[in-house]
């Protein structure tokens, strides 16, 4: 996810991830979009999906886009709160948010 292999995850490397899913280049990215990376099919993938794009749409008005990255970015930054985010950060940034969705896939299953 270190996508300009600086060694830091920081807002470029989230401008990127936008970058990425922003099929018609109008730097937001709708759940369209978003989806379209996904087999939304596969209802596990679909659950995957949908929290992702809420977890990024920071705040939540459908859209993926810059307004969003800094409230990503803070909640990414959440150890030692110095405006990087480091490798211990990231890990535990992702654990959490790939804790929650097996909890949300699991729900799902038992429905
Ligand atoms: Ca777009
Ligand atoms: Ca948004
Ligand atoms: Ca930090």
């Amino acid at each position: 996810m270190d996508y300009n292999n600086n060694n830091e995850f920081d807002r470029d490397d989230l401008q990127t991830l936008i970058h990425d899913y922003d099929s018609n280049g109008d730097n937001e990215v709708t759940v369209a979009e978003f989806e379209f990376h996904f087999d939304m099919a596969e209802p596990t993938l679909a659950i995957v999906a949908k929290a992702l794009f809420a977890e990024y749409d920071d705040n939540e008005d459908g859209f993926i886009d810059t307004k969003d990255l800094d409230g990503v970015h803070d909640r990414m930054d959440h150890i030692t709160k110095d405006g990087k985010i480091d490798h211990d950060e990231f890990v535990a940034y992702y654990t959490e948010l790939l804790t929650l969705l097996y909890v949300l896939q699991s729900q799902q299953g038992q429905a």
